[in-house]
């Protein structure tokens, strides 16, 4: 294990202005299709999933927004739940929308073959851009659950004149500083076909539409070997990746923490992100986690999550840029690959609880965490009600 010297104050800094944000649903319950589990003291409305995130921002200290689905998170007054928010000390982010819920929409939403359907659920996404001027959010992400099971069910080419007319008019509704992030999944819940199965289509559709476009990669998104961090460093090259959702996956969309299946990717993906400037401030990236704790308690899930994204993050500064270019460059092919392992294989959790005293944190978020009794405290106090979840 490489130990570190004295990390360069870059890194530092780096570390210090890196922002992860929660998703609202982390907090909630969920499960497979098998069973949900309940846990005690889960929020039961949009205002505690934000209490809750809260307690993430204040022991990671680089966790200040939380991102928001609709319907599960609607509320009548968004300026009071950004409020809301503000009081616990975080801000309202990205706004996730939600066509895949809904019992017209079983033959797809923006692609359905009827034009009423397809209606339906653009006048979604407008109002999720009308919570967006009230919340003060740059993003609205799509993710469409549109796709078909049987070959010859619908045709696909013109599913793909619909997608696009449907996001043209959203798009055109997209107030200054607003953006539109797509999302891509290749498979799940259509079978044989989805509308945006890969980057490259999302991509396609991005630029037809626009610079307020851009790609989001959920990590859980792509076929099992696909080699992720080449679809970031083709998307940043290009200036198209808006987001990340961070979660990991041993077999399908399986919505783990991040970092837990496969750290290594997770670090190769931070050097791409570090190679193609996604750190710098005004970068445009925003790094989320999009991830379900469906046995582990919530709060330390989503605190775990945010340090391995650190983790990985301060490996991935730690590359010697200068030593990898040399060998690249003169053709030393294990000369290279031993400076991004350097890397890889230090030990960042001195670093780590380094950084976070000097911004006043406690080294360890989890033991401070479970020090502070918050947990006990929502079990007892959460009583009665209706506990969060897909589809409250
Ligand atoms: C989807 C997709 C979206 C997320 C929903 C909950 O699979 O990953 O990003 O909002 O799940
Ligand atoms: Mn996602």
């Amino acid at each position: 294990m490489q130990t570190i010297a004295q990390p360069a104050e870059s890194v530092m800094a780096s570390l210090r202005a890196l922002r992860v944000e929660l998703p609202s649903w982390a907090f909630g319950n969920s499960g497979t299709r098998f069973k949900v589990f309940p846990q005690a003291g889960v929020p039961r409305d949009p205002y505690e999933k934000i209490a809750d995130a809260a307690q993430v921002q204040r022991y990671t200290g680089v966790a200040p927004t939380v991102a928001l689905h609709i319907p599960w998170d609607k509320v009548d007054d968004y300026t009071a739940l950004a409020r809301h928010a503000g009081d616990h000390g975080v801000a309202l982010g990205t706004i996730n929308s939600n066509t895949f819920q809904d019992n017209d929409y079983m033959l797809g939403s923006v692609c359905h073959p009827d034009a009423r359907v397809r209606r339906k659920a653009v006048d979604h996404l407008l109002e999720c851009v009308d919570i967006m001027d009230a919340t003060g959010s740059r993003d609205l992400k799509l993710w469409f659950a549109d796709g078909t099971n049987y070959p010859g069910q619908d045709d696909i080419r013109g599913r793909q004149e619909r997608l696009a007319e449907s996001l043209r008019i959203v798009y055109d509704r997209l107030g200054d500083g607003q953006r539109l992030v797509l999302e891509y999944k290749f498979f799940e819940p259509a079978f044989y076909h989805t509308d945006v199965p890969d980057w490259g289509t999302a991509l396609v559709h991005c630029l037809a539409l626009g610079e307020k476009a851009m790609v989001v990669l959920d990590t859980g998104h792509h076929a099992p070997g696909t080699n992720i961090e080449f679809i970031v460093a083709q998307l940043l090259r290009v200036g198209r990746l808006g987001a990340f959702d961070f979660n990991s996956r041993f077999y399908a969309d399986d919505d783990l923490m991040v970092g837990a299946a496969d750290p290594f990717q997770l670090f190769r993906i931070m050097h791409e992100c570090v190679r193609g400037g996604a750190l710098e401030p005004g970068s445009g990236v925003q790094f989320m986690l999009d991830q379900c704790h469906n046995i582990e308690p919530k709060i330390p899930g989503q605190i775990r999550s945010v340090m391995n994204v650190q983790e990985a993050t301060a490996k991935a500064l730690l590359v010697d840029h200068a030593a990898l270019t040399t060998a690249q460059r003169a053709g030393d092919v294990l000369g290279a690959n031993a400076v991004l392992m350097d890397a890889y294989d230090t030990d960042v959790r001195p670093l780590l609880a380094e950084l976070r005293t000097s911004m006043g944190l406690e080294p360890d978020p989890r033991a401070a965490y479970a020090r502070s009794g918050y947990a006990e405290r929502i079990a007892a106090e959460r009583v009665g009600g209706n506990q969060a979840g897909w589809g409250a």
